[in-house]
């Protein structure tokens, strides 16, 4: 005789090794004392944004209080955070920018 039966058998489901990298935001938070024409400047040079645009997020955090730069993995928002907060000193201003996992 054949084989009269179904060939049975467990099936062992394997994850895919790779995963979405953990998501950062970089905030920027308003003060009393950086001037608003440096924000815009940071803005633009730290995060690519357009002129339009980073007036519109400066003015966001000016009157809001807190304001979102871009979301990065970790390694490009810690960079992004060290280089402002650098330029800022750089320039005796206090703009104070902040990582929070998104
Ligand atoms: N509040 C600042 C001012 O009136 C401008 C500012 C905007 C500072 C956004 C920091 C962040 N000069």
């Amino acid at each position: 005789h054949g084989d009269e039966g179904t060939t049975t058998g467990v099936v062992i489901k394997t994850k895919p090794k790779t995963k979405k990298p953990s998501m950062y935001k970089v905030l920027m938070l308003n003060d009393d004392y950086t001037p608003m024409e440096f924000v815009v400047h940071v803005l633009e040079r730290f995060f690519a944004k357009s002129r339009e645009e980073a007036t519109r997020i400066m003015l966001h955090v000016h009157r809001r209080g807190v304001g979102l730069c871009g979301v990065f993995t970790y390694e490009v928002a810690e960079t992004k955070v060290t280089q402002v907060m650098d330029f800022a000193r750089q320039h005796q201003h206090p703009l104070q920018c902040t990582l929070e996992k998104d």
